[in-house]
């Protein structure tokens, strides 16, 4: 739909002030962020500028390649910034180089950036202007209150600010608003404007004076006069005085003033404070105009009152039918739903979640932040024509389930429908592609992986299939043989001589021994079959496939024991509780991750999230890393400490003594947990992620786990080269459901994911992403 990517352009920068060719990242967000790269006539790639220089001003110049420009003239390339904080692509004062062939701006700050033909964007504008003149009332309210000196006795307490603050913010974003002091003069605080914060700062009553009201309605009528014609007009009045107008509706006399006010369709609205008002006069205004009156005995009745205006007059466009309950009006839908890069988008007005991706139409191109857009348009006599139109907020493609095709789902995780496997969370940000990872994104090719790799079970525990050859060379066993040789030879001896001389000989018996048992040791270390001593160890099992070695729980320990021997598993029952890993016993320290770093030479990260709930901590100890004889691996591991339980309390004070670090004990309940680990080296040519195994038990975890004795030490070459297997390379995706804890426990830890930026987390309602990696 987009014209073919201009991928030749090449862009520089004249100097500002400061290194910016040193300190500037430009960055293409074509197909990342899909606002920018959906904008409507774009020419190339949009892209993303970062310094961390400070500058005064800035030259951005493309070089433009004319062969590629297609149907655009040179003449009509205009550059685009996006506003983020307005939601809006504004316009830049574009220098064109035809010579030179390029294209300029001078810039203040960094940003996102685009070129567009011109032509292409302004007709997009014509067109999304069509559409909301008709039916689109927005409001225009010029407030005229009342600052004279009686006023210090009617509203002590301030009432007046309070009454219109809130009705200012109750402003929709295409309403405005103007502010009118008067008391013998009238003074304009504030022309028409949507800024709320800025209404607010302005409203400052005071008192002294007289009461001017005409003045007041002057002014008011002379600013609403310039106010677009698609706007509704309002005037409100808050007075407490004589009303220096000539108007008597019961006796036909209508004041000049009002009866301009009422040709110009001005709706006059009163309000009558105290007992000294001239309500009668202020009814009569207001009736006249269309408007309603209201008398205030006190000021404490302002604030109802403005509420009561600000509901009846704000056209709120939230009140549009809206058949299928989506957020949106079904006019919107049929007609169209423009947002910021000038897109149109049409979704069904009977269905709530045209793509059902769990968001809403309404919560993909949303209604609650719409505004009024205004694109000054040069024709080509000149003259400038202002287009209006109303713009919704662009949160992702209601037509597209995965926006910006990152794998994550706009609105709901990606769950396997057969296997019922979590495979990647709701996308945090739904229309730009987070996690890219080798030429790709992260989580799509894990979904991937786990569609085709997921194991679910544990089978065997690992055997040692090794011949002794295996881990000792001729060498050693010519070796081990002239050591039985020498030991009998050295009986011998002790055997022919005195006792006292053994001592000696004995020692350097011991020496030759140690060499040899140290020699043999590093070998079966750095053989295959120290997996099993390892793995055995720690009781680890390999999943059915034999992808990788995993801990199990006491349900894995029953369930192997009834069926390798044939007992019902409910005989083991009464055992199941005793049969416990020692991991369950042990609990979980620093310790234990310093073991690590020595067993991995320091080729290990190790983290820990922490959270409570009721009083209770937890923490969720993570790993990765190449563990000398397991190989790679990961692990996840939910502990947690009662402190005030004494005996808890009284081994961990005993524990945290000997080592100085926290103790943690291994959790009785189990969750549900997956664990994958792939390899992907840190390169721009890197076109996959490996798969070392995708692990999503059945059985819920406490700890989760995986070792891939095949990988370690060094990856064999790949692309003709040999890597490393660098933890930066090994990455990790893990979930941990915690929807056995309370809001307030998942809470916590968002907070303390919020403060700790080590963390590469996401949190998808009641489940915890945790990522590691060069991501
Ligand atoms: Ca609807
Ligand atoms: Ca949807
Ligand atoms: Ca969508
Ligand atoms: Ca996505």
């Amino acid at each position: 739909r987009f014209r073919e990517y201009l991928r030749d352009f090449t862009r520089y920068f004249e100097e500002g002030t400061g290194n910016l060719q040193k300190t500037t990242t430009i960055e293409s967000v074509m197909n990342k962020d899909m606002l920018c790269t959906g904008v409507v006539g774009l020419v190339g790639e949009p892209f993303s500028i970062e310094t961390t220089s400070e500058y005064d001003k800035a030259t951005l110049t493309y070089v433009i390649d004319k062969s590629k420009l297609g149907d655009t003239k040179f003449d009509n390339l205009l550059f685009l910034w996006y506003d983020e904080k307005k939601d809006e692509f504004v316009e830049l004062e574009t220098i064109l180089d035809e010579e030179n062939s390029t294209v300029s701006i001078n810039t203040t700050h960094f940003s996102k950036y685009m070129l567009v033909d011109k032509k292409e964007w302004f007709d997009a504008w014509k067109r999304a202007s069509l559409y909301f003149e008709d039916d689109y009332e927005p409001l225009a309210a010029a407030i005229c209150y009342d600052c004279s000196g009686s006023m210090s006795g009617n509203d002590r307490n301030g009432y007046r600010k309070l009454a219109i603050d809130n009705f200012i913010d109750s402003m929709t974003l295409t309403d405005k608003t103007a502010l009118i002091s008067f008391e013998s003069i009238a003074k304009l605080v504030s022309g028409f404007s949507y800024d709320k914060e800025e209404l607010k700062r302005r409203v400052e009553p005071y008192n002294g004076g007289g009461t001017n009201v005409r003045s007041a309605i002057e002014e008011a009528v002379k600013q609403l006069s310039k106010v677009e014609h698609w706007y509704t007009r309002h005037i409100i009045l808050l007075s407490d005085g004589d009303v220096n107008l000539k108007i008597d509706l019961s006796k036909n006399v209508v004041d000049d003033l009002i009866k301009q006010a009422a040709e110009k369709n001005i709706k006059i609205h009163t309000i009558g404070l105290g007992s000294d008002a001239d309500n009668q006069k202020l009814k009569d205004c207001a009736t006249y105009t269309g408007g309603d009156s209201f008398t205030a005995a006190t000021a404490e009745e302002l604030d109802a009152i403005y509420k009561d205006l600000s509901k009846k007059n704000h056209f709120d466009l939230k009140t549009l039918p809206d058949k299928d309950k989506d957020g949106l009006p079904d006019e919107f839908e049929v007609s169209g739903l423009v947002i910021s890069n000038a897109q149109i988008f049409y979704t069904d007005p009977e269905v709530q979640d045209c793509d059902g991706d769990g968001l809403f139409d309404g919560q993909e191109i949303s209604i609650d932040n719409i505004r009024s857009q205004y694109k000054a348009v040069k024709d080509s006599d000149g003259f400038y024509t202002t287009y209006n139109s109303v713009v919704f907020k662009y949160i992702a493609d209601a037509w597209n389930e995965d926006t910006d095709g990152d794998g994550m789902l706009d609105g709901k995780p990606c769950i396997d429908i057969t296997s019922g496997i979590v495979l990647a969370p709701t996308d945090p940000e739904p229309s730009n592609g987070n996690y890219k990872i080798a030429n790709g994104y992260l989580f799509k090719s894990h979904k991937e992986s786990m569609k085709n790799n997921a194991q679910t079970k544990l089978g065997d525990y690992l055997k040692l299939d090794l011949e002794l050859e295996d881990f000792v060379s001729v060498e050693m066993q010519k070796e081990i043989e002239e050591g039985i040789e020498k030991d009998r030879q050295i009986q011998e001896l002790l055997d022919s001589y005195d006792i006292w001389f053994e001592d000696i000989i004995e020692e350097e018996r011991d020496e030759q021994k140690k060499a040899l048992l140290y020699k043999l040791l590093f070998n079966i270390i750095r053989s295959n079959g120290s997996a099993t001593i390892g793995s055995n160890l720690l009781m680890f099992r390999q999943d059915v496939a034999g992808d990788a070695l995993h801990s199990q729980t006491n349900a894995d320990i029953v369930e192997y024991i009834s069926t390798k021997y044939g007992i019902p598993a409910e005989k083991l029952i009464p055992f199941y509780n005793k049969l416990n890993t020692w991991q369950i016993l042990g609990g979980y320290n620093q310790f234990y991750d310093d073991v690590f770093k020595w067993g991995t030479n320091d080729n290990m990260y190790a983290n820990n999230l922490y959270f409570s709930d009721n009083g209770i901590k937890y923490v969720l100890w993570y790993w990765r890393g190449d563990y000398l004889n397991l190989g790679a691996g990961s692990e996840i591991g939910l502990y947690y400490r009662n402190d005030s339980n004494p005996v808890q309390n009284a081994i961990s004070t005993g524990v945290e003594k000997i080592i100085g670090d926290e103790h943690w004990f291994s959790t009785d309940f189990k969750i549900p947990m997956t664990l994958s680990l792939y390899w992907a080296p840190f390169l721009p040519s890197a076109d996959k992620m490996y798969p070392l195994y995708n692990w999503a038990p059945e059985n819920p975890q406490w700890w989760i786990t995986g070792f891939d004795p095949n990988w370690k030490n060094k990856v064999d070459c790949i692309n003709g080269m040999d890597w490393p297997l660098m933890k930066e390379n090994l990455i990790m995706i893990g979930s941990v459901d915690l929807s056995q804890f309370s809001e307030d426990a998942i809470d916590s830890l968002r907070n303390y994911v919020d403060r700790e930026k080590t963390h590469k987390i996401i949190i998808d309602g009641n489940t915890v992403w945790i990522l590691g990696g060069h991501l």
